[in-house]
């Protein structure tokens, strides 16, 4: 009778555990059938996600028609995104749809583009194939709105991506659906009619970005955009459709949560709560504050060094970020287990503005030296210093400094249940070995604990630095009381 009892017993706790660990993992769940929402839960772990993953930087570049007026008709300055111009009053729509009759970049050199990218830190680079205009910048068969019948003629895409994949930068195509150009495209379906001309409008996306994917097979990903129009979301199952075909076509193809929607309308996350495509893409000039709200996705943030400008605008007025703020942005990213990508917006004659070079030239000069505590990094779990923030990889925590305390020391806090132990602290760049102090404050004894890392007497770096702190695996911890030289 004992024994029955026992084995009750048992099979109750292994159910009750059972159900435990399934309304953990589910736990911001809810439990409605979706044919079109999320089709996975949790990252994705392919190669190409964590190829992905591991970039940290990326460029953007904006580059359409909206060069040319950089920002201005008839001499009027326009308050906008340069790329918006043709939204604006002030501008004849007929005026901008002629602009193509124009677009002659004489200055476009891609091997030049790509090297400064390269020399930046950059890993991977998203082209606007075609902004909201409608324009495209690669001769599509589909639209004679292209490249093709401007007096350059010839296509910008491949030569970009041929001479970006040249220097082991890998390349994403912005798309955008919204696209003001098409006469079957629009914002909302009214009537029959609508309905009709959206259906063509369909096709022709569908068409463009197979297109892309053939005439462009290195490309690793779309980054969509411009989806945000109640017709378009309206189109669940066409959109999921359209994503796994493309995905068949480009197997390890990397698509963000702005594509589709699900049958409710939801868009990023579906009606479950489940982030719906590969990485979530709702961090636009914007950064989160802490890892809880990424609820362990993937994620990247696309940065503008002026205020809202994405597109060339010859007068960027309001604030214009540095180079030392864009790296911190940078790091706070990596510290976050995201990518960073910063946008660049060539004039009409294919030249990226001084402003640019420069934010690019320093960022590389730091990431030369620091790149380290970037690339392949990934959240480590630690609460953010006061300091500046952590990065990790493997045995290596990265104390990445931004704000260097004023008595020359920095505080590492782990938690008491943290399992590894710092053994070694040196500077990243020049590797210069620096002291190291397991120290006892009687504070938060029972939680914490604290290591202090001295830097040389009368160290002024004029720039962020990193500290590499090797970590061992100590499952057999000595938490003796005394403050140890390590
Ligand atoms: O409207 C666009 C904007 O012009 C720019 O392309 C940015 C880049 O993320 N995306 C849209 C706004 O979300």
């Amino acid at each position: 009778m004992k024994k029955v009892q026992f084995l009750l017993v048992l099979i109750l706790i292994t159910i009750g555990s059972v159900i435990a660990q399934v309304t953990d993992k589910d736990e911001h769940r809810a439990s409605v059938a979706l044919k079109h929402g999320a089709h996975r839960l949790g990252r994705r772990t392919d190669a190409d996600m964590e190829t992905w993953r591991n970039y940290g930087l990326g460029q953007f570049i904006h580059w359409g028609l909206y060069a040319i007026p950089g920002g201005h008709w008839k001499g009027k300055y326009y308050p906008g995104a340069a790329e918006w111009i043709r939204s604006w009053n002030d501008m004849p729509k007929e005026d901008y749809d002629n602009l193509y009759k124009q677009f002659d970049p004489k200055n476009f050199n891609p091997t030049a583009w790509a090297k400064q990218a390269k020399d930046m830190g950059v890993k991977y680079m998203i082209i606007t194939t075609k902004h909201h205009d409608g324009f495209c910048l690669w001769p599509s068969k589909y639209t004679s709105y292209t490249i093709a019948n401007t007096p350059y003629k010839k296509d910008i895409i491949k030569p970009l991506v041929d001479a970006y994949n040249a220097v082991g930068i890998d390349v994403y195509l912005y798309f955008s659906i919204i696209d003001w150009n098409h006469q079957g495209y629009r914002a909302s379906i009214q009537n029959q009619k609508d309905s009709v001309a959206y259906k063509s409008f369909k096709v022709f996306v569908r068409n463009q970005m197979k297109e892309l994917v053939t005439m462009y097979p290195t490309t690793k990903g779309f980054w969509m955009d411009g989806t945000w129009d109640k017709a378009w979301i309206d189109q669940a199952e066409f959109v999921d459709d359209l994503d796994k075909e493309l995905r068949a076509m480009s197997p390890g193809l990397i698509i963000g949560s702005r594509f589709r929607a699900d049958e409710n309308g939801k868009r990023h996350f579906d009606t479950n709560g489940d982030l719906i495509g590969d990485y979530e893409q709702g961090w636009e000039r914007n950064i989160p504050e802490n890892i809880e709200v990424l609820k362990g996705n993937d994620w990247d943030c696309v940065m503008t060094i002026p205020e809202n400008q994405w597109g060339y605008h010859s007068d960027w007025r309001g604030y214009v970020k540095t180079s030392y703020e864009l790296i911190e942005m940078l790091v706070k990213c990596r510290a976050l287990d995201g990518n960073f990508v910063l946008n660049f917006g060539p004039d009409s004659q294919g030249n990226i503005r001084p402003e640019e070079t420069r934010v690019g030239q320093e960022i590389g000069d730091w990431m030369k030296e620091n790149s380290e505590a970037i690339y392949g990094c990934k959240y480590s779990e630690l609460k953010k210093p006061d300091w500046g923030y952590y990065t990790q990889k493997g045995n290596n925590l990265y104390l990445i400094i931004f704000n260097k305390p004023i008595n020359n020391v920095l505080r590492v806090t782990l938690p008491r249940s943290y399992n590894r132990k710092p053994v070694k602290a040196y500077f990243l760049a020049g590797q210069k070995p620096l002291g190291l102090t397991r120290v006892i404050p009687g504070l938060n004894k029972e939680t914490n604990k604290y290591f202090d890392v001295t830097l040389p007497s009368g160290y002024a770096p004029d720039k962020p630095f990193v500290i590499v702190l090797e970590l061992q695996d100590s499952k057999s911890e000595n938490d003796s009381n005394q403050p140890s030289k390590i």
